[in-house]
């Protein structure tokens, strides 16, 4: 045997070889979409996994949003690579024992049970193993030799056919990528969730610029997953089981929890992870029942009054069941099934706490005897505790009388929003600004607007007052570890707030 890799592979078969990888998880994209069905999900889940936290605090910081490309590379990258691997493979079967067949089959079967071992059913993994062996036989074929021209010319033809083949993949992928439930699985909107709706759009704000209204839509509601690829659960295969520290384990199925008293709530959810005057900050109406009879029937015994929820997606948060008692189990947003990227079938809603209590595609309760850190609390945050009171400055714009209207959205978890106060000289001076009628529920935020008379340059300062009368903290720090602090603030001159 060879000692030096370089000495078996020749470069032409490593051109062919990774044009079989591409092309396999091209394939495998176009039968599967940008599911969990694709190949490189199984393997990014299995990156994200193993990535440690120290590294993964680092990159929220340091990299925040898009550190999530970081990982998605890797994992195609890794996708790739396997699939160019069982090619080579093929391609040194059909060198050395002179038998293309021989190697291209091979490359084929290698490629099609990897695809199945790792993320899909064999007929979708057909997908990947079919490109695969079209590049190994490519490859492998006798004009394909390194040192002929012709060969430069096949290899040319082959990239271009490649591409081709990528460029449709992509297209067919993203028809299968569907997201929301199936359409089958799509509710009317009942009387009363839509009632709620109408007195939202009525109490919403006339605001010239562009800002969500009091309920936010499906397009507009932000998103935070750990995973890159969401769990993709039927309401009819799914339950929840109560257990741990419980004096009767509990489970439901999705017909008996939705056979329980169902109540419509606002409940507005804000990520501990965003920027001061970000937009993870939404609102909607949630179809759901309330956690605390469930807890009753399960009886909790554990010596920390504490329990673990956790999610199919490997997430976990541990919460004190006095707030957890607060809370709602979720099957219908805005009058819809719950989408898969908000935890289809069910969801918890804790009012008041951080986005990250808010458990989607929950699978288990269990009380504890110890508390433990959850999942972003093992990677530094304290993301579990009440929300902070914040403003948002979201709009600037400039009226058709020559004033200027800012506006946006303020929210102060239980603790309500009694008040929101702009300055338009940097927070020498305060006035109180226009605020939507407050909706119903525990937990909702307000929309506000002022009109000032606009000046060359001024710098625009918001800031919430809530139920307490606890005006929002001034000092400023990032949302790492405990959620952001401050006054939003904002140079506002004439043009800007025109073009706006
Ligand atoms: N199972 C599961 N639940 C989860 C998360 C997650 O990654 N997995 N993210 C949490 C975080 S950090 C936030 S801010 C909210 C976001 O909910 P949304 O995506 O519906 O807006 O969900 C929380 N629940
Ligand atoms: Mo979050």
């Amino acid at each position: 045997m060879p000692t030096n890799i370089r000495d078996s592979v020749s470069w032409s078969e490593i051109v062919f070889a990774v044009l079989a990888g591409v092309t396999g998880v091209a394939g495998s994209y176009a039968v599967a979409g940008y599911t969990r069905e694709f190949i490189v999900a199984p393997i990014d889940a299995l990156v994200v996994r193993l990535t440690p936290g120290p590294i993964v605090a680092f990159v929220i910081q340091n990299v925040g949003e898009r550190g999530h490309l970081l990982h998605i590379a890797l994992s195609f990258t890794i996708a790739i690579g396997v699939l160019a691997g069982t090619a080579i493979v093929g391609l040194l079967v059909a060198r050395r024992f002179g038998h293309p067949t021989a190697g291209v089959l091979l490359a084929a079967v290698l490629a099609w049970g990897v695809t199945t071992a790792i993320a899909t059913e064999p007929t979708l993994a057909l997908a990947a193993a079919g490109p695969v062996a079209v590049f190994t036989a490519v490859g492998s074929a006798p004009f394909s030799s390194p040192d002929h021209d012709q060969s430069r010319r096949s290899a040319l033809v082959s990239a271009a056919g490649a591409l081709t083949f990528v460029g449709v993949s992509i297209g067919l992928g993203r028809l299968m990528t569907t997201g929301g439930p199936a359409s089958d699985e799509r509710e009317p909107i009942d009387e009363e969730v839509s009632t709620l709706m109408q007195e939202a759009e009525r109490k919403s704000l006339d605001v010239d610029g562009d800002i969500p209204g009091l309920v936010s839509t499906f397009e507009e509601f932000y998103n935070v997953d750990i995973a890159e690829f969401d769990p993709d659960l039927s309401a009819d295969g799914w339950s929840l089981t109560v257990t741990g520290e419980v004096g009767t384990d509990v489970t439901v199925s999705f017909d008996e929890l939705t056979d329980m008293p169902t109540e419509r709530r606002f409940e507005t959810l804000r990520c501990v992870g965003e920027s001061l005057n970000g937009h993870k900050l939404d609102n909607a109406v949630w179809t759901g029942t309330p956690i605390k009879p469930l807890l009753e029937e399960a009886d909790p015994e554990g010596e920390c009054r504490c329990a673990m929820l956790r999610a199919e997606d490997d997430y976990f948060v541990q919460f004190p069941i006095e707030a957890l008692e607060d809370g709602f189990l979720a099957w219908g947003m805005n009058g819809q099934a719950l989408p898969q990227s908000h935890g289809h079938p069910v969801r918890v809603l804790v009012p008041g706490h951080w986005g990250e209590t808010n458990v989607k595609w929950l699978a288990e309760i269990e009380l504890l005897d110890e508390a433990m850190d959850g999942y972003w609390e093992r990677r530094g945050w304290h993301g579990t505790g009440p929300v902070n009171t914040v403003a948002k400055l979201w709009s600037e714009s400039m009226l058709d009388d020559g004033q200027i209207e800012v506006a946006g959205h303020a929210y102060a978890g239980t603790r309500g929003v009694d008040t929101v106060e702009v300055s338009v000289d940097g927070g020498d001076t305060w006035r109180d600004a226009e605020l939507s009628e407050p909706l119903p529920g525990e937990d909702v935020w307000r929309q506000w607007r002022f009109e000032f008379e606009p000046r060359a340059s001024q710098e625009v300062v918001v800031r919430a007052i809530d139920g307490d009368g606890t005006v929002q903290a001034e000092e400023r720090s990032e949302a790492f570890p405990s959620g952001a602090t401050g006054w939003v603030s904002k140079t506002v001159n004439m043009m800007d707030a025109s073009s706006s």
